[in-house]
């Protein structure tokens, strides 16, 4: 959840920086801990040249989650003791654990990969991180193989010029109904987030109960990677694993927009950077100044009428919300239709063995504008509206290994948004 990194660009030294390399070898991960509410806004506001906060407290021992440069340890470490907070430094070097995420270990997942590589292609593998290339082929090898199920509809272009294609599961595309609309990757280094849009992919275009229970009467439409740009540079070296904007070059030599604060709507009132060589939250020079974020508008305006729920995939934290993220100070009217339906979705990945989602909005855990759940809700009108952060305990890095766990947990969650979907909306 990097919301805000302190590194300004503008000596030489960190151009490299700016431009995304940085590899973190020697950087700690610490962990700061409050315990009342007044330390929830101090251990919040720690800001120091060099230190990357990963993650906010969204309140009492929930950790900010910080990557430190060696010159700064002990600034953080005499913070947390000025401020009684908990400090715990979960991982020195991080950096380093980038390159030890390895291929697949165990056996049984071995088998999973096999089989999953006969049911697709060489490249392709349900359960590790794809490149992106071979993710373009798995899209067009599900709607090759389920013609009467998915269509494959190019959207556009990249900064980069990559394309970028959206997935179509309709049972019924003459029926206008109501449409899902998942996308992911937003963000570059969030990669659990493309994983489970091509699980979803997989899982609704060939589980056989699924026709039924999610397909009848709901149209799915599953953008897995919105920021290709970005993506395929967190794969490019170690040292670009932690990029998260897109690559748009800026101003001299600083690179990309935060796409979740470059939507239209209350664009930039709130936690957002106005540096173009911020690392994490620049806002861009104007609202929907990025092709990526143009795409996934164009999307939601041209099927205003019958999207219903929109979720954004990211990572990480285990957090499930809604609007306003743009402020804490209040919430929508209908915020108990998005709360309640939010919970049903955090028990049944819960029912299915994963770790609870922790429902609110997003602007009470931290403000922040020109997010896409914001545009969809507020200037779409899509009525339910949600940020998903998957996973936890791992930060950006969620080992591939793991995914065969907790893919399929998440997907019961999904089963029970296009249920209730579809009892709310649907036509029988
Ligand atoms: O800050 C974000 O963009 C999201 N968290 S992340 O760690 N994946 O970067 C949360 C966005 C919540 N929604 C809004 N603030 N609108
Ligand atoms: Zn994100």
């Amino acid at each position: 959840m990097a919301r805000r990194s302190v590194l300004v660009c503008g000596i030489l030294l960190l151009l490299e920086i700016c431009n995304g390399n940085q590899d973190y070898n020697n950087y700690t991960l610490i962990k700061i801990n409050p315990y009342n509410d007044e330390q929830v806004l101090v251990a919040n506001a720690i800001n120091a040249t060099g230190i990357e906060i990963l993650k906010n407290s969204r309140g009492l021992n929930d950790t900010v989650d910080l990557l430190v440069p060696p010159s700064r340890v002990n600034y953080t470490r005499s913070y947390a003791e000025e401020n009684k907070l908990g400090f715990e430094v979960k991982q020195e070097n991080y950096g380093r654990s980038f390159q030890e995420l390895g291929p697949p270990e165990s056996d049984e997942l071995n088998r999973t990969v096999r089989t999953a590589r006969r049911r697709y292609q060489k490249s392709f593998h349900l359960f590790e991180y794809n490149s992106y290339p071979s993710i373009l082929e798995f899209q067009e090898t599900v709607a090759r193989r389920r013609p009467d199920l998915v269509q494959v509809e190019d959207v556009g272009r990249s900064y980069e010029g990559r394309r970028i294609k959206l997935v179509k599961i309709s049972a019924n595309p003459e029926a206008q109904n109501p449409i899902i609309f998942i996308d992911a990757g937003i963000h570059a280094r969030e990669w659990v987030a493309p994983a489970m849009a091509l699980y979803l992919i997989h899982r609704l275009s060939s589980d056989p109960d699924v026709r039924q229970n999610v397909l009848d009467g709901v149209d799915w439409y599953i953008l897995p990677v919105v920021n290709p740009d970005g993506y395929e540079f967190t794969r490019s070296s170690a040292a670009h694993r932690l990029w998260r904007k897109t690559r748009s070059q800026t101003v001299n030599s600083c690179y990309g927009v935060d796409g979740n604060r470059n939507y239209g709507f209350k664009w930039a009132v709130s936690g957002v950077s106005t540096n173009p060589c911020d690392g994490e939250t620049y806002a861009g020079p104007k609202p929907f100044s990025e092709p990526e974020t143009q795409i996934v508008r164009n999307i939601m305006m041209k099927n205003a009428d019958r999207m219903k729920l929109y979720v954004s995939l990211h990572s990480y934290g285990n957090f499930l919300v809604y609007p306003w993220g743009y402020t804490g100070d209040f919430l929508p009217k209908q915020w108990r239709k998005l709360d309640s339906l939010a919970r049903s979705v955090s028990n049944a990945v819960q029912k299915a063995g994963g770790k609870p989602l922790t429902v609110l909005s997003a602007g009470k855990w931290y403000p922040a504008a020109g997010g896409s759940d914001d545009f969809a809700f507020g200037a779409v009108g899509v009525p339910y509206s949600y940020t998903m952060e998957l996973t936890d305990g791992y930060e950006f890095t969620f080992p591939a290994r793991l995914l065969k766990n907790v893919l399929p947990q998440f997907y019961e969650g999904f089963k029970v948004f296009g249920k209730s979907i579809k009892q709310e909306f649907g036509s029988s």
